[in-house]
């Protein structure tokens, strides 16, 4: 049988992750999963799929486009689905021009190699809905005005242009489509759901060997974020990648949910009710156990933002109505799904 070969780029983070394991479980693919030269590899991601006989890891880097050449002349992919980059916002104001090269950058020099060495590739970009930014209306769909609140939401938007222009100049599918927040159990532990999930654990854990815990810091508990699960993304990425002609959709919910309810949902999903207390940077969130208050949640000022996205709220009605983007996992889903997850890794 002849194989179609697919380049997956950020191979160790979470949708990279997904994306391989949900393309393996079809036997016409082969997947090359590009790494960056690292100290230390993390390959806990990974280990569904590692050794798969349809399964090879590929050195590149997005910041070097000596490497991502290669790979594409030699493998000539059919697909190239590109979910490396850095992606967490909050560190974006800190190394503006590292996000910037690796997120919009990173995206042209993917783009050149695809129109030099194999045209006829599929390109999928990941957009954020961070290019919304301060959102003028909701929910929020593919036209709405890009106006990014961080460096990484410039870079995003960039990155959309990039790969609009190329498409246009050079009759390239190239896609950008734009995906809403989304988790899962392989989400990176600086993301504020895996902080709450793991952070819920660790206290759970705690509580049951009557040992001593910090409370879990975060920042602002008033932004709401339209959450979904990565696998039911990467379903909806491969869908945009195989249309008849190129066309960007979003990805997302439809509905939002403040963080300060993700704090809840985790506690219940751990068997802890629990209320709000004091405001600003002196809130708290305290569980009762045993008779006693115990707080669990902090507010601490260095986890703010210096702009903030506040609410984000996405409309995937065309998706699924034009490409076929079915959803499955609803919030409540997710947050026990995560919840359970990291309690079994400390029970284990
Ligand atoms: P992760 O942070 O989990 O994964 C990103 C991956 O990119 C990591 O494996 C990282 O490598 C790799 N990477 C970073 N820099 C480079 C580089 N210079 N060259 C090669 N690889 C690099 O992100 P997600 O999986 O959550 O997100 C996937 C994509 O989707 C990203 O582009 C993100 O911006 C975008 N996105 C994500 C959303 C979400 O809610 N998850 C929502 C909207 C967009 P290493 O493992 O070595 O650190
Ligand atoms: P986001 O995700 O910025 O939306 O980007 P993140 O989970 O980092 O923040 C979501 C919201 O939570 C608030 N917050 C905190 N955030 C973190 N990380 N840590 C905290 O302690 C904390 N306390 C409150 C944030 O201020 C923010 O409002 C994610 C990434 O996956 C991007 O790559 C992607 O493009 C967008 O989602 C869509």
């Amino acid at each position: 049988m002849r194989q179609r070969k697919i380049i997956v780029t950020g191979i160790l983070g979470q949708d990279g992750a997904n994306m391989a394991e949900y393309l393996l479980r079809d036997p016409i693919n082969h997947v090359y999963g590009m790494m960056r030269r690292s100290a230390n590899p993390n390959f806990e991601n990974a280990k569904n799929f590692k050794d798969h006989p349809n399964f090879e890891f590929v050195s590149g880097d997005l910041t070097d486009d000596v490497s991502i050449d290669k790979i594409v002349r030699e493998i000539k992919p059919e697909y190239f689905v590109n979910f490396a980059a850095n992606s967490f916002v909050g560190c974006s104001w800190d190394m503006p021009e590292q996000v910037f090269d690796v997120n919009a950058l990173g995206v042209l020099r993917c783009l050149e190699s695809i129109k030099k060495f194999q045209p006829t590739c599929r390109f999928y970009s990941a957009g954020s809905s961070e290019e919304f930014g301060d959102v003028d209306y909701s929910p929020q769909d593919i036209r709405h005005p890009v106006k990014p609140r961080s460096p990484y939401g410039a870079s995003k938007a960039a990155a959309r242009h990039l790969v609009k222009v190329y498409r246009e100049s050079y009759d390239m599918y190239a896609v950008h489509g734009i995906l809403f927040n989304h988790e899962g159990t392989k989400r990176g532990e600086e993301f504020v759901t895996r902080k709450i999930t793991k952070g819920v654990a660790k206290i759970h854990h705690a509580i049951k060997n009557s040992k001593s815990f910090k409370p879990i810091a975060l920042g602002n508990l008033d932004a709401k974020r339209d959450w979904s699960d990565s696998e039911d993304f990467v379903k909806g990425v491969w869908l945009m990648l195989n249309q008849d002609k190129p066309k960007d959709y979003v990805l997302s919910s439809g509905e939002t949910h403040s963080i300060r309810e993700f704090v809840e949902k985790s506690f219940e999903y751990a068997g802890y009710k629990g209320e709000w207390k004091g405001s600003g940077v002196k809130e708290t969130y305290t569980i009762i156990n045993k008779s006693k208050n115990i707080t669990v949640v902090k507010v601490d000022p260095d986890y703010f933002r210096p702009a903030e996205v506040e609410l984000l709220l996405g409309n995937s009605i065309p998706a699924q109505q034009e490409i076929g983007w079915e959803r499955e996992v609803s919030f409540d889903g997710l947050v026990e799904k995560m919840v359970k997850h990291d309690i079994d890794i400390y029970e284990s």
